[in-house]
């Protein structure tokens, strides 16, 4: 019996000190390769999965392991979770606001039957699940300057209505059957990568045009003010947040931010380091969405509970996106 016992005790400590096995959905989106790239330095290459249903470049190829996953296929998620004994799912996959409205039954399927797809292997397999949720899931009814962690959520895009719902069924699963669920609500993420199809997306294009065409015809209003955060940040709030013990956190969904401006501001520091940056203004469905969403986002309780900080205010964001941007354009 000591013999077993000693030999459980050892097997339990191995578990529990090894590095986790990661699985990233939607991992071809704006924050996949870099996010991979993060937690292949922290965990180690193979132990990290990236996975899509789009056809990978060889620099994926070569960065790590890579997987066809689709979220909707839930025995092929079985599959990939038990032959790769996955301990942790980050999962990105989701249409963003702006695109989810051009094609809503697919945001339904995608963001919500992919989302109780994720949850339900988490709950299966006992892993570790983080699932990001957004600004976009506060609506016209929210307080917008600030928007605390806590309060009301009646969103008007699929995509906030989405969103609210992985927040409850995630919470659900937690209170249910102990899942280890953990979100975190993003501002819009600015990066070299560009995003595809959300209501943000101006402040990384801004950059683009800046660069190449001196340029840029804005589709929000010049006074529209959102949080926003450098994709640095972003991840980094992500790695720490999933390092956190269980015990120490304090509820399963925290708003995080680093800063809030409006295009005009923007375009304004960028012009300092591109003086010829000329801006036109032509509003489009994207400006009402935007006007329901939190101007200013109060992360006070990531802060508090389990020390979240950022890094990039908004000088330090233009001039590093500047650099990165100019590098993808042989500039
Ligand atoms: C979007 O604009 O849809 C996203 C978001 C803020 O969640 N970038």
């Amino acid at each position: 019996p000591l013999l077993l016992n000693n030999s459980h005790l050892l097997l339990r400590h191995y578990s529990l000190q090894r590095s986790p096995r990661i699985l990233i959905t939607g991992g071809l989106g704006q924050l996949g390769t870099q996010c991979a790239k993060l937690l292949r330095a922290k965990y180690g290459r193979d132990n990290v999965i990236l996975s899509d249903i789009v056809k990978p470049s060889d620099e994926i190829i070569d960065a790590g392991p890579y997987l066809f996953a689709d979220i909707l296929d839930f025995k092929g998620l079985q599959k990939a979770v038990v032959s790769h004994r996955i301990d942790w799912i980050i999962h990105f996959s989701a249409l963003l606001s702006a695109i989810g409205e051009q094609n809503v039954s697919l945001a339904i399927r995608v963001n919500i039957e992919g989302m109780h797809n994720m949850v339900e292997l988490a709950k299966q397999y006992k892993l570790r699940i983080f699932v990001p949720s957004t600004i976009g899931a506060f609506g016209p009814d929210s307080p917008r300057n600030p928007t605390p962690n806590l309060t009301i959520q009646r969103p008007r895009t699929i995509y906030g209505v989405s969103k609210v719902h992985a927040e409850l069924m995630g919470e659900y699963y937690h209170h249910k059957f102990g899942t280890d669920f953990r979100c975190l609500r993003f501002p819009g993420v600015i990066s070299a990568d560009p995003p595809g199809g959300g209501t943000t997306d101006y402040a990384v294009a801004i950059f683009y045009d800046a660069l190449k065409k001196g340029h840029y015809n804005c589709y929000l209003k010049p006074d529209t003010m959102l949080p926003m955060i450098h994709i640095k940040d972003c991840l980094r709030s992500l790695m720490e947040f999933m390092a956190v013990p269980e015990e120490k956190l304090k509820r399963r969904v925290y708003n995080v931010t680093a800063m809030s401006f409006t295009p005009e501001e923007l375009a304004e520091k960028i012009s300092k380091h591109v003086p010829q940056l000329s801006i036109s203004y032509n509003p489009d469905s994207r400006q009402a969405i935007a006007d329901d969403w939190p101007q200013v986002f109060d992360d006070s309780e990531a802060r508090a509970d389990w020390g979240w900080k950022h890094e990039y205010d908004l000088d330090r964001l233009v001039v590093d996106i500047l650099k990165e941007v100019r590098g993808r354009l042989n500039m």
